[in-house]
């Protein structure tokens, strides 16, 4: 299993600008993951990572000093997203994507140096992003859970047998 968290401080991360990087030394860290988290007022500034899967979210905290971030995935059309809130909420899941084909893709944070009417400044902060991997059968609507009738199962999982199944019967749970 691959840890699917890419911390603000991975080597993964390219960061473009002037980002500064706090981490547990600062009390208003308290709550983010591994108490780090990275911020920026410059407009154009960037955080950029290439990642592996289906899925992949964008995991920042929001609060009173926050701005509007900028998100793209595969370079495509940027999604804006106001990370201001009335008081600080670490590990906001202020971004999702669940649709992407299975394979390397790539995810940017932009600082647009623009926030709302009521937001005090316009800095954004990141905290980490999360990529996961895709199912390990094709994408469906549903959730399969496919059954071996040649087995027994004393305790029936998800994904506990690697061999191809010789007949299997598949159960749709519907959403
Ligand atoms: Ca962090």
């Amino acid at each position: 299993m691959i840890d699917p968290l890419i911390d603000d401080t991975s080597q993964h991360i390219a960061y473009d600008g002037t980002w500064t990087h706090a981490d547990a030394s600062q009390p208003w860290t308290g709550g983010d993951l591994n108490q780090t988290e990275s911020y920026s007022r410059t407009a154009g500034d960037s955080a950029t990572t290439a990642f592996r899967g289906t899925d992949i979210r964008v995991i920042c905290p929001k609060g009173p000093h926050q701005g509007i971030a900028e998100i793209t995935v595969d370079g495509g059309p940027p999604v804006r997203v106001d990370l201001h809130a009335g008081n600080k909420q670490y590990r906001q899941k202020v971004f999702q994507r669940t649709d992407l084909r299975d394979g390397e893709h790539t995810v940017t944070v932009r600082v647009t140096g623009d926030k709302n009417a009521s937001a005090t400044d316009a800095y954004v902060s990141f905290d980490a992003f999360e990529a996961l991997e895709a199912d390990l059968y094709e994408p469906t609507s549903g959730v399969d859970l496919s059954v071996n009738a040649g087995l027994t199962y004393p305790d029936l999982a998800w994904g506990n047998h690697t061999d191809p199944p010789p007949t299997t019967a598949r159960i749709r749970l519907l959403p």
